[in-house]
């Protein structure tokens, strides 16, 4: 399951001229890179020591490296793009602007759903620095009431559309480095959330090193080893095809994936409704979308440039573009990336036998690394260039990638940062659940007393309208009733 190699250092003590000679291999590859000075410490390395600093240089692209630090990639001016840019062709919240109607996109994704043919992917690499828990985020406790994590939350809507539907709907989960181990230890400990084992498959990302911002040179973390950070949710295409995840897809006949992030909870996994919209628009990559609710939000901007949907991340959308206004005075750039995501599945291996067809981003970060006296330094301000590829940048390549606007209340509420900040907190999302919740008891005529919390398990209601059949079926309280205090309906 999975690929990340736990393997113990080859025995290079036995075999020292080995050694000898795996060094003069690696000094020679790093110095036409001018990158040698990584080997500075080689002779005071004890063999564990000297075998993973090698094996990570193996795994170093310096032809690509030298490419990216000389900036040979960087032709994107976003702001000339941004001025070219305009609101992409999409389906609205309302149902208008598609050629069918929301009850045919359903339909259509249902009969996908029954065949079997959806899996969900979700991307659970990034360390949640933000929101500071220092555990996977998928680990984080957000059920209002119930307490459930992300993880359970997720499971618990993919056990009620499999139920709903009649077949399983695969998890494949992508990890990084420093997400894998813990998340593995987590599913195992908790029975792979009720999900049969055979339905979850944990897949671990690539990484990608961190050079110093002024001279490109490669950090060092430890004497033994890089600094290294996670290749960006960009290296789920590859990180799919290297695991054996995409052809075990193909085997069970998956044809569409349904990407989202596990930092919202709201995320309708496997929703027929995208999943439909997706399949009437012969689209191969197709992206839900809210609107904007102010100019520069930080959520990525779904764009038309030049006839090709593609997303301007929001740190590189100048101020001017993110306020332009269409002649209603809406903002024209108002359709924000929530990260989900359905492809299929063909698209993503095409683009996995085409490495270079994601672009890199940079960020400029501190990383901590040790000097070449081997002191440990811990910068005050960033000095390093880390690199990412990001998966959305998938979007101009694909025929027909097509929009579909989502209602915020109903789709997404991500956790990103902790409470207290002004936006994107726990806090937040756990409301929005509440309020969402509340809204479909409410349409199916329960009263839910003012500032009473509550929570339904997806088990036992998945929408609206299974509500609406719980409430008449007498599996939660009755129309015409109130409910007076905080209540949890489990699964
Ligand atoms: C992301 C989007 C942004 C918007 C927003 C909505 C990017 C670059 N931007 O912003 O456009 O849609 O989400 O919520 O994605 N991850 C990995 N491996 C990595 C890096 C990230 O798995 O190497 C995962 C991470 O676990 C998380 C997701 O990708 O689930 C997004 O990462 P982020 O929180 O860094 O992205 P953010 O909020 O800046």
């Amino acid at each position: 399951m999975s690929e990340q190699s736990s393997e113990s250092p080859s025995g290079v003590d036995a075999d020292p001229a080995g050694l000898a000679e795996r060094f003069a291999g690696l000094a020679e590859r790093l110095a036409a890179h001018g990158q040698q000075h990584v080997l500075r410490f080689w002779d005071q390395l004890d063999a564990a020591g000297r075998d993973s600093l090698a094996r990570q240089l193996a795994e170093v692209d310096l032809e690509l490296l030298d490419q990216l630090v000389r900036g040979e990639d960087q032709s994107v001016d976003f702001g000339v793009l941004a001025a070219r840019a305009e609101a992409p062709p999409s389906v609205r919240a309302d149902g208008t602007g598609a050629e069918w109607s929301v009850a045919e996109a359903r339909a259509r994704g249902e009969e996908s759903l029954r065949r079997g043919e959806v899996a969900v992917l979700i991307v659970a690499g990034g360390q949640g620095t933000r929101l500071g828990f220092d555990q996977p985020k998928g680990m984080f406790p957000v059920g209002p009431l119930s307490g459930r994590t992300l993880f359970q939350f997720f499971a618990d809507r993919l056990k009620a559309v499999a139920r709903r539907y009649g077949r399983t709907v695969p998890l494949y989960l992508m990890t990084s480095p420093a997400t894998h181990e813990e998340t593995l230890a987590y599913l195992q400990a908790n029975d792979y959330l009720g999900l049969g084992r055979d339905d979850v498959h944990v897949f671990c990302q690539g990484t990608m090193p961190a050079v110093d911002r002024e001279s490109g040179k490669l950090l060092l973390a430890e004497r033994d080893s890089l600094a290294l950070s996670p290749d960006g949710h960009g290296g789920t295409v590859a990180a799919l095809q290297r695991s054996g995840a995409l052809e075990a897809m193909r085997r069970r006949g998956i044809r569409q994936l349904f990407y989202a992030q596990v930092d919202n909870p709201l995320v309708p996994l496997a929703d027929p409704e995208l999943i439909g919209h997706h399949l009437m628009a012969g689209s191969e990559m197709t992206t839900q979308v809210v609107r904007k609710r102010f100019p520069m939000e930080k959520v990525g901007n779904v764009v038309l440039v030049d006839g090709r949907v593609q997303i301007i991340e929001y740190s590189d959308l100048p101020e001017q573009a993110a306020e332009m206004t269409d002649e209603a005075g809406n903002l024209k750039l108002w359709a924000g990336n929530i990260a989900v995501h359905v492809f299929e599945l063909e698209f993503l291996a095409r683009a996995a036998d085409d490495p270079q067809r994601l672009p890199f981003h940079r960020a400029t970060k501190k990383v901590p690394y040790v000097d070449e006296r081997g002191q440990r330094v811990e910068p005050e301000e960033p000095n390093a260039t880390k690199f990412e590829r990001f998966i959305f940048d998938l979007l101009p390549s694909a025929s027909h990638a097509f929009v579909v606007e989502g209602i915020p209340a109903e789709v997404f509420a991500p956790v990103k940062n902790a409470d207290g900040a002004p936006t994107d907190t726990p806090a937040a999302a756990k409301g929005a659940i509440v309020d969402l919740h509340r809204r479909w008891l409410e349409q199916a005529g329960v009263n839910v007393a003012a500032g009473v919390q509550v929570e339904i398990n997806s088990q036992l209601a998945l929408d609206a309208g299974e509500v609406a059949s719980a409430v008449a079926e007498g599996r939660l309280p009755a129309a015409g009733t109130t409910i007076e205090s905080d209540q949890y309906f489990g699964g």
